[in-house]
């Protein structure tokens, strides 16, 4: 299998270390699951709905799956673009796809024709697979839509009956024939994530067998994740952090059971902790707050729930505090991106820093740097961009070469954008951050993206997106706009339909529209934000 082309590799030296100090082991994704369906074929692997599998039978699913890409011509280095929701299908298939050595390409549920179609494109993906049922006339739609702007994509999939433009997804489980042989070599590529936001269009960040590797088992350590843990994957399986923090690969590493729930909000997830003797889960602080509102109200039986883990964007204390009386269990805060680093407070650290910090690295092996502007480090203690080099934090953005040599420092550091604060015990608190991105909730909102959207808006002249706060999701979204016709502003239900017609996901709907003049500038002519973030401020405390 020739390499991946504009994969940015860890240096020789650098991985030999990596390797020689046991941080990447060798072994591909593929066997983490032949592993523990070897150690205990008959426990139980995944539950979705009614649905179970054991370990021996998602093994064979994810044999059957390797063979069915095989017969559909889709070749080690290929790549999938995998659109679902929490459904046993995408468990099966990313599986099979690590196995056949196949990397599947993780798009959000929430995606629609706007990202779907440059992810397939940046992607090269040559297969799209999609949620039949759910989706309805809006799945042919976006088959449709991602066939047209990706001539590679030569095949669509949708699961559930519907029928559309696509094949069934069963037509990808080939007969069983015994365990398939493991395609994929640990150094490569084995999955491409969403990047959390970034300047331009969105990234994606190529992860190894090996680093993804190290990731998994370091996840399950660090959360006490064994065979024995019961996890709810509540949050989209395809971000990061429900995928692999421990999530679902890392919980069927440890052989523990994964329970896939159809959505995070409480009515859905309380019967399931109770019905399936969940031990953890992972959320976004909106979604904490909606649990411990919830969980005061209809005091629902969740004994059996040891850890709840808040990350995605920042946990106001006063929340953090409210976890274990009113739920019952510990929080543990995770601060992680999918370009790889991964902060957790751990489980035996003292509550005042579970509560008021996003946790300290994963690896010994983490560099981490707190930077000025100028790039030199801050005192001690100060505020300053978190820079990272580690052993699960690749050198580069797939395919983005001239974006990597902006974000990376010639000696391999990736400047996260974050702004953040360490304490002596290495914890780092997320004290805001320097990139153009709206952190909504967790769902993050990549403002040059929407900018250019709005643009292409007949009566949009010049936009502008800002974030302003809100005491549930964090922040949300204002966008201000310069009208063409100042006698005839665009209205926010105009904008709104104009983004929706272009197929851009839902959370990055601006929250609110404000039409003005003129933008003000900075000194060197740019658009002022923090003037514009000022004006809404004003506004609020103005009503
Ligand atoms: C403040 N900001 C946070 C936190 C992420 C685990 C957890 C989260 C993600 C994730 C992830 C934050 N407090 N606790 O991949 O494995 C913001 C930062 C960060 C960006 C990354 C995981 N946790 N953030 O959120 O790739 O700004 O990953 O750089 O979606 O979210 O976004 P994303």
């Amino acid at each position: 299998m020739p390499p991946l082309d504009g994969f940015t590799p860890w240096p020789g030296e650098t991985a030999a270390r990596y390797r020689a100090d046991g941080y990447w082991d060798g072994r591909t994704l593929g066997g983490l699951l032949r592993d523990s369906a070897r150690r205990a074929p008959g426990r139980t692997a995944l539950v979705e709905g009614e649905r179970r599998w054991t370990y021996a039978q998602l093994d064979a699913t994810a044999d059957r799956i390797a063979s069915g890409l095989r017969a559909h011509g889709i070749a080690a280095g290929d790549r999938v673009l995998v659109h679902l929701p929490n459904v046993a299908e995408f468990a099966a298939l990313l599986l099979g796809c690590f196995r056949a050595g196949v990397l599947p390409v993780l798009a959000l549920p929430a995606h629609r024709e706007s990202e779907l179609t440059h992810l397939a494109r940046l992607s090269g993906s040559v297969a799209y697979v999609l949620a039949g049922d759910d989706a309805g006339q809006e799945g042919a739609r976006l088959a449709e839509a991602v066939t047209a702007a990706a001539p590679t994509v030569r095949h669509v999939f949708a699961t559930g009956t519907a029928d559309g433009p696509w094949k069934p997804f069963g037509l990808l489980l080939a007969e069983e024939r015994g365990e398939f042989a493991d395609a994929a070599s640990p150094g490569e590529p084995a999955v491409l994530l969403l990047s959390g936001g970034t300047t331009g269009p969105p990234k994606l960040i190529a992860r190894t067998h090996d680093d993804y590797g190290y990731n998994l088992r370091a996840s399950a350590a660090v959360t006490g994740t064994t065979e024995d843990s019961v996890s709810l994957v509540a949050l989209p399986a395809a971000h990061n952090f429900a995928l692999a923090c421990p999530g679902m690969l890392s919980t069927l590493w440890a052989g523990g059971t994964v329970v896939l729930a159809p959505g995070p909000d409480p009515e859905t997830a309380f019967p399931l902790i109770a019905r399936e003797g969940v031990t953890s889960v992972a959320l976004v602080p909106p979604l904490v707050l909606a649990w411990l509102d919830a969980a005061e109200l209809l005091a629902p039986d969740l004994g059996s729930l040891r850890l709840l883990q808040a990350g995605g964007s920042r946990l106001k204390e006063e929340a953090a505090r409210r976890v274990r009386p009113v739920l019952g269990c510990a929080l543990q805060q995770v601060y992680g991106m999918a370009e790889g680093l991964l902060n957790f407070t751990r489980l035996d650290d003292p509550e005042d820093l579970v509560a008021t910090t996003q946790g300290r690295p994963l690896a010994e092996a983490d560099e981490i740097r707190v930077v000025g502007p100028d790039g030199t480090p801050v005192p001690e203690g100060g505020t300053g961009e978190l820079w990272v080099r580690g052993p699960y934090t690749p050198r580069g953005y797939f395919r983005a070469e001239d974006h990597n040599r902006a974000v990376f420092t010639p000696d391999g550091f990736l400047r996260t954008g974050d702004l953040v604060r360490r304490l002596p015990t290495g914890h780092l608190v997320v004290e805001g951050r320097v990139k153009e991105v709206i952190n909504r909730g967790g769902d993050k909102v990549p403002v040059e993206e929407v900018e250019n959207h709005l643009l292409a808006h007949p009566g949009v002249h010049d936009a502008a997106i800002v974030g302003f706060p809100d005491a549930t999701m964090g922040e949300r979204s204002c966008a201000f706009v310069v009208a063409h016709d100042p006698a005839s502003p665009p209205a926010r239900r105009d904008l709104v339909a104009h983004l929706t017609a272009l197929g851009v996901a839902a959370f990055k709907l601006p929250d609110r529209v404000r039409v003005v003049a003129a933008f003000p500038r900075t000194g060197l002519g740019k658009v002022d934000k923090a003037a514009l973030a000022r004006s809404l401020a004003e506004e609020g405390a103005a009503r």
